[in-house]
């Protein structure tokens, strides 16, 4: 039985024999993560202290700026899953390729891969804004002590094994499921411990905050239009709350623990919206399934899209499950 103030360590080690493949390379792959969380959370807090913020001056394959702190927390979940020889193969969003983990060793008998977006939101890191990590992590496809093919990477999102994300937030949570619910864990930063704070978190079913970068209202479809235009009217509990921080991790936190509705919509100027399915639509769509949510691309669970490419966009639309259904209608009615 879970219970508040059980630490991260405690809770994983407990939980361990409920997971169905009970060998601990996944609890060891939890707790990889959350050593990783830690190092990157220090460095995230003294971001204004030190010269670390500001573009690094590369950019990745989407010909995004990336800044200093995305390339500090590749490094850093990269370093941490590897030399722990935990994982075979690592997907990162700012990585063009995969990342093959000891193909040569044959004594390489991992069997799981990770997705990771190691800092998401990241224009929000020089304005104080919270930032987080999302991860998501598959039983490979392919043999294993073989190297990992894209095969291993391109699953469907309802073949994810566990899932999660780092807020960091006013305070560091990290948050995470591996099929049996989600539970929430607050760091305490004076003794570097995560302590389970928010246990079976569930989305409630209605809620009254809607989620949308609202400036590309000119050019989304016109079921999206309708629907902020239904969010916007005065009826029963309408209008609702417009709550928008650009940081997806921070906006689904919240939305779940109060109910809202999260949407980042295909426009006329990206036909396939703006966020990753694999590494960031993904892992969040099993979460909110798992806390009793959804999420869907406007007509098609995510979780059950079959990828093509690491770095796919899709729309996205994810919160409380009423409010998702109702703005799936909206999207129907005007197709
Ligand atoms: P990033 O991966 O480049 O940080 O972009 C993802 C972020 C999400 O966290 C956030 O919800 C969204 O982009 C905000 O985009 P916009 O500024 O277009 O509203
Ligand atoms: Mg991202």
């Amino acid at each position: 039985m879970s219970q508040k103030n059980q630490t991260l360590g405690e809770f994983i080690i407990e939980n361990q024999s409920s997971f169905k493949y009970t060998s601990g390379e996944l609890s060891r792959l939890i707790n990889s993560i959350r050593l990783a969380a830690k190092v990157v959370n220090h460095e995230v807090n003294k971001a204004g202290l030190v010269d670390i913020i500001g573009a690094a001056g590369d950019t990745n394959i989407q010909g995004e700026d990336q800044q200093k702190l995305d390339v500090y927390a590749n490094e850093k979940f990269i370093q941490t899953l590897t030399n722990r020889n935990i994982v075979c193969g690592i997907a990162s969003e700012e990585e063009d390729d995969f990342i093959s983990i000891n193909s040569q060793d044959e004594n390489n008998n991992n069997k799981y891969v990770v997705l990771i977006d190691p800092l998401d939101g990241s224009s929000n890191i020089d304005v104080n804004v919270s930032v987080g990590t999302i991860f998501s992590v598959y039983r490979r496809v392919t043999p294993v002590g073989t190297p990992v093919t894209l095969e291993d990477f391109l699953q469907k999102g309802s073949q994810q094994v566990a899932a999660g994300y780092v807020v960091y937030g006013t305070s560091t949570m990290l948050v995470y499921t591996t099929g049996a619910g989600v539970n929430g864990f607050t760091l305490n930063p004076a003794i570097g411990t995560f302590y389970l704070s928010h246990p079976d978190m569930e989305f409630p079913e209605n809620g009254k905050i809607y989620s949308v970068n609202e400036g590309n209202y000119i050019h989304f479809p016109q079921g999206i239009k309708n629907y902020i235009k239904y969010c916007q009217m005065e009826e029963g509990d309408r209008p609702y709350t417009s709550r928008y921080i650009g940081s997806l991790v921070s906006d689904f936190h919240r939305n779940m623990i109060k109910g809202g509705i999260y949407l980042y919509p295909k426009s006329s100027k990206n036909s396939n919206g703006k966020l990753r399915l694999l590494y960031e639509c993904n892992p969040m769509a099993f979460l909110a399934e798992q806390a009793n949510g959804k999420a869907s691309d406007g007509f098609t669970r995510i979780l059950d899209i079959e990828p093509t490419e690491l770095h796919q966009r899709v729309p996205f639309i994810c919160g409380s499950k009423n409010m998702v259904v109702k703005a799936e209608e909206f999207m129907r009615l005007a197709e």
